[in-house]
Parts: C-alpha cells; structure tokens; sequence
C-alpha cells in the first residue's frame, strides 16, 4: 500500500492492530519510498482526550500538507496513551522496540511524558513533544526529548501581567490539582508570577484528577474575598471548577493556565466560562501564510482547530523540516541533527526556533473567553 493511500484509510485502520503489525516488521527505510514512520502518542481516552482528538486532526492535516510529490514522506502511526504513565509506557516500547520509528512525538500529557520518554532518551529515540508544559522534568531528561510546546513559565508571567493590566486585581484565591505534574508544575508558576506581580495570595486550595465536587474548596476561596480565581487544572477538571465556583456565586474574574486552552472546557462550562482568561501558544487570528494554510487544511478536514491542532500540525511541519535539513535522511541521528539545525520556521505557532534546552521559542497570546469562543486579547 503506497504510503499516500494509507491517509485515504480511515485513522481508525491506522490505529488497528493489523495496521501496526504490517509496520512493525519493518525498518522506516523499508517502509517504502525512502519516507519515515513516526509514532505519536496521543490521550485520545481518559482525562486528556479532548486534547489528544485536536493533536491527532492536527497531525493528519499536516501529514497530507507535507506528503506532496518530490518531498518527505511520512507515515504517522497513533496509539492512545490512555492519558496515564502506564499505557504511555507500553506506547512507547511498541513503538521503539516493534516499530522501529523515526521518532515519537508526544504524549500528550507531561505527566504520562516524565514515565514515558525516559525510555526513548534512553534507547536513543527522538521525542517531540507538542503539549507538554511543565517548565522542568521534560526536556531536561535528556538531549533526544525536545519540545515544540512553550511551558507555562514562558507563557503565563506575560498573560498574568497583561491580565492584571486589564482587570486591575490585588489579591487572589488559588486553585490546583496536586496530583499531576502539569498541574502542579503550572501552579508552581503562578504562585511565583502572583508574587512577582505583588498580588496577595489569600487562600490555597486543591483537588485531584478523579474529583467532580469542588465545593468546599471555592467555598473556602471565595469566603476570603479575592479579586480573582486562579487555577491550574486539566480542561475537565477546569470546566466542573468554573461552573461550580459560578453556581457558588463566583461573578469575578478567573485566570486559567494551559489546561483551559480547550474548545472541550468552554463547550463543558456553558455560560460559566465567559470571561476566562489564559495565556496560549497559538494566535488563531495570525494572518501569517503558515496560519493561514493551517486553517485551511482544518477546516478541509472539517474540524474546528485549537491550540493543541496547531502545535500537533507544527511537530509534523518540524520534523519534515529536520528530515529536510539532514538531506532526507530518516535515521533516529539524522533527525536529532535535523531538529538541532531547525531556525525560524515558519508555522501555525509564528516563526519557531528551539532554545538551547530543545525547549520551544516564539511569541505566546493571551486569549479569553467572549461568546462561547477564545478570543485573543490584543
Ligand atoms: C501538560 C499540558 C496539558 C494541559 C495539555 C496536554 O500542558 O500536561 O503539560
């Protein structure tokens, strides 16, 4: 089967175990035509698989943007990381070990990431990342994970500040999951950019992933009188938080970090979100050719993009840009060269470069929440 055709199939064969099976006999260079199988990661069941059906839309997109005739070809085969460490584990054996890829990009979630890529840093794997956003325990695991995602300590001083400009807030009652490392790893920089910015932090709460019912907690918070609600949670987690501290009688304003950036929470949150402001990777009003084209290739497959579409479109454009820059070849090295030679390409998320860490460098946007829709705050 030529590998065009193989995206002409509906994803659920790409996903079937004979699908994988026919791959995983195979060397990337036997895979024919000379293109590279990537695997991706995604939650595409459980807590993240809101986020993981925006990354697997926004990598098919891309695969037929780059796989035109004369250039790169590339085969993504898709697992569901089931949003937890185990089932990431197993993704990744499957895919290093049976499949033999190119490279991995994922998991979606940096908590499935921190038990995950430590075995393809390990057995030599490039991973990229393209929604993890703990600032540390990702990329520092070593030289082959690098990441296109921005991580909360490069977004949300600059969208708490703007914020601030905007709402004019003193104090604040805070609110995270503790048993996430995303979650805890994005209050870790609020509570710092809170302090930095002289805002009071008047009370602390948290919850965990399984938890539906956060009402002694916004009763706690909104009893000490804050200005503001800030909170770091997963996009389900966020959308019962935001209704539940409306339905207390919460009408002020609510700071979210990169879990909020999801169509699912205010589709989930109803009237409860209007108002909510986050700091995100992706400027959907960009008028920049690359933007543009991905919104095109989105709305041709019939699905309305997000933050996490464009960052999982920008993987697919970067690693086609490494391949590229290592003179098509698709070794596991080639790419790791490839990435390190990647400067100021042009994507959905504006020009891309990655720092020095392998972390991701461009311009974040703040967006919020007017008439059920993000809205990017100029
Ligand atoms: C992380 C995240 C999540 C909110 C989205 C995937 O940023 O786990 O790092």
């Amino acid at each position: 089967m030529s590998l065009a055709r193989r995206w002409t199939l509906p994803l659920a064969l790409l996903l079937s175990a004979a699908a994988c099976k026919d791959k995983s006999t195979q060397s990337p260079a036997a895979s024919g035509g000379g293109g590279a199988v990537i695997g991706a990661s995604l939650s595409l069941t459980g807590p993240a698989a809101s986020y993981g059906a925006q990354q697997r839309a926004g990598i098919q997109a891309a695969v037929d943007d780059v796989n035109q005739p004369g250039s790169v070809k590339l085969t993504v085969l898709i697992e569901d990381d089931a949003s937890t460490k185990e089932q990431g584990i197993t993704v990744f054996q499957k895919f290093i070990n049976r499949d033999k890829v190119s490279a991995i990009i994922g998991p979606t979630l940096s908590n499935t990431a921190s038990a995950a890529d430590p075995l393809a840093q390990q057995a030599k794997v490039p991973v990229l990342a393209v929604s993890n956003t703990a600032a540390t325990g990702i990329t520092d695991i070593g030289n082959y994970i690098w990441r296109d995602s921005l991580t909360e300590a490069q977004v949300i001083p600059g969208a708490f500040k703007k914020a601030k400009e905007k709402l004019g807030f003193k104090s604040a009652g805070v609110l995270y999951g503790n048993d996430d490392v995303f979650t805890k790893a994005g209050y870790d920089v609020m509570q710092k950019t809170l302090a930095d910015l002289g805002v009071k932090v008047l009370g602390t709460q948290t919850f965990a992933k399984p938890d539906r019912d956060y009402n002694a907690q916004l009763t706690a918070l909104i009893a000490a009188k804050p200005d503001v609600l800030v909170v770091s949670a997963l996009a389900d987690n966020a959308a019962s938080i935001v209704s539940q501290a409306r339905q207390r009688g919460w009408t002020g304003a609510i700071l979210g970090g990169n879990g909020f950036n999801s169509p699912a929470f205010i589709k989930n949150a109803g009237t409860a979100a209007e108002g909510v402001m986050v700091g995100t990777s992706w400027n959907s009003l960009s008028q920049d050719p690359a933007n543009q084209k991905f919104l095109a290739s989105m709305k041709k497959a019939g699905v309305n993009p997000d933050q996490f579409s464009a960052q999982a479109y920008t993987g697919v454009i970067i690693l086609a840009e490494a391949i590229q820059r290592s003179g098509g070849k698709t070794g596991r090295e080639d790419i790791v060269a490839g990435l390190g030679k990647v400067k100021d390409l042009d994507t959905p998320l504006g020009k891309f470069s990655f720092t020095p860490n392998r972390d991701a460098q461009h311009e974040p946007s703040v967006q919020q929440v007017k008439d059920g829709k993000f809205q990017i705050v100029q």
